[in-house]
């Protein structure tokens, strides 16, 4: 049987450059051999990216919180059923695109739904499952911002008010002081090298180079 694969996470507010960073993160595993699958939440199915559609539509603006959190959810069922568990136990390494410290953070703190509901869900939908490492780019709310409005139009989550993003904010920061053995909180208000710079590290620490 192969040897399970590692699951990493990439999180962070609005704008923090998970996007600009998941090609630099690839490109490193690969290099040293790693067979990895490349995938995000909400999304990484058919279903799951329909859900995404539908989250992220500003048509849907004033959502019930309770299904903004059910829809999510749902997505992360059908993801972890279909492609990552399998990929997992067939030995890939896993890098995902936000995951449920998100769900904590927009949903718990953003929202303000607190992290008894989420737990439950959580429980229910991924038992034990963790990531191996989580990496958490941290950017003030308003820098952010200011990225992603120099590239795309908003969309229903990025038309929040700065103070939602600031609790999004905090709600990460509070998940990484409560398991820091599992995250790496990377300062991504540095300019693009620097950020990579202790991106390697903390995959380095993974890899136990
Ligand atoms: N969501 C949720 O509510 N609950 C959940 O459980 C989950 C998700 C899983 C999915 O959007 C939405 O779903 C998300 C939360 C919600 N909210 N929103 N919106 P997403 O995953 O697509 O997240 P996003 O934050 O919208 O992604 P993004 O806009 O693509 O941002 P990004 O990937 O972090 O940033 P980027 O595109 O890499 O960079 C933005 C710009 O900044 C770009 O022009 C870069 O060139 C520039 N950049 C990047 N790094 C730097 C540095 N270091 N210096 C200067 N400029 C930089």
């Amino acid at each position: 049987m192969a040897q399970r694969g590692k699951f990493i996470t990439l999180e962070g507010g609005e704008g923090v450059g998970k996007t600009t960073n998941l090609a630099f993160i690839r490109q490193w595993l690969e290099a040293r051999g790693t067979d990895l699958m490349l995938t995000r939440e909400p999304g990484g199915t058919p279903l799951s990216e329909a859900l995404r559609s539908l989250l992220l539509d500003n048509a849907y603006k004033g959502m019930d919180s309770t299904a903004e959190l059910l829809m999510v959810f749902a997505a992360r069922a059908e993801h972890l059923n279909k492609r990552i568990l399998p990929a997992l136990d067939a030995g890939q390494w896993v890098l995902c695109d936000r995951f449920t410290d998100a769900s904590y953070a927009y949903q718990g703190h953003g929202r303000r739904m607190g992290r008894q509901r989420i737990a439950v869900l959580e429980k229910l939908v991924q038992g034990d499952l963790r990531p191996d490492l989580t990496l958490l780019l941290d950017v003030d709310p308003q820098t952010g911002l200011q990225r992603v409005d120099a590239r795309a139009a908003r969309d229903r989550f990025e038309n929040e008010q700065l103070s939602f993003f600031q609790r999004v904010r905090e709600g990460y920061l509070a998940r990484a002081q409560a398991e820091p053995e599992r995250f790496a909180v990377i300062d991504a208000a540095q300019p693009l090298a620097a950020v990579q710079k202790d991106i390697a590290a903390a995959l380095e620490g993974l890899c136990g180079e």
